[in-house]
């Protein structure tokens, strides 16, 4: 498998997952702001992409992750179906009220007050959710590490990055600090801050996205 990433990105992640998992692959650090390469692996030029060793590519990290916990028989996932959705609720909150809310903050200078003061305001609410969450569990899931924290690790980085505070979330501040000192998190942050960029250019992966064969699988 070939993971194509960014540092300091989302698809932290999809990384730690796969050394969680101990599984086989290739880490493949992009420039984000090289669109050349990004879209030659994804046509909407955005990471996380896994390129599957039977050639077919995955995109969107809350499918991604929770494919390799289906294919890793439900690891870092509840089997429970209700336990389950409740994971991927974390999932599609982490994605959609969090993540894709600061995405505009990346390009500050281009907003007006008024949005920025809404956006912030906003994220603080879905931050305090997640705050009185921690304050009685260890993680997302309860006792339970899961795709959800890993998932959370990633795009609280990604905020700080943007220039969100945290330091006021005492909960959040200590699960954070936990998670990036564990020892496969603390490795592969070293391994993303450190590695080279891919420079070339990839043919045949960008459009798979809709073409992806349909055959029968399993
Ligand atoms: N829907 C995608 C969004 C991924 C995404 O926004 N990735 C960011 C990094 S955190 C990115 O590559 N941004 C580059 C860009 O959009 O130009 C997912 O959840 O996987």
């Amino acid at each position: 498998m070939e993971l194509i990433y960014a540092n300091a990105a989302c698809s932290l992640a999809v990384h730690i997952m796969l050394e969680e998992l101990g599984l086989d692959y290739e880490a493949l650090r992009v420039d984000l702001k090289d669109k050349k390469v990004l879209e030659s692996y994804n046509s909407l030029g955005y990471v996380p992409v896994l390129v599957l060793d039977n050639g077919e590519v995955m995109l969107e990290a809350i499918s991604i992750l929770q494919y390799l916990s289906l294919v890793n028989n439900s690891a870092f996932m509840p089997k429970d179906s209700f336990e389950r959705a409740k994971c991927i609720e974390w999932l599609t909150f982490i994605s959609t009220e969090l993540h894709k809310l600061a995405a505009p903050l990346f390009h500050r200078s281009d907003l007006k007050d008024n949005f920025i003061h809404f956006t912030l305001d906003k994220i603080e609410k879905r931050l305090q959710v997640i705050e009185d969450r921690l304050l009685e569990n260890a993680f997302l899931m309860g006792n339970l590490p899961s795709v959800a924290d890993m998932y959370a690790i990633a795009i609280l980085r990604v905020l700080e990055h943007v220039g969100i505070p945290l330091d006021h979330l005492e909960a959040i501040k200590n699960y954070k600090k936990n998670l990036e000192e564990s020892p496969i998190i603390k490795k592969v942050l070293k391994v993303e801050a450190n590695a080279a960029m891919e420079t070339k250019l990839r043919e045949g992966i960008s459009r798979r996205r809709q073409n992806y064969s349909q055959e029968k699988r399993h």
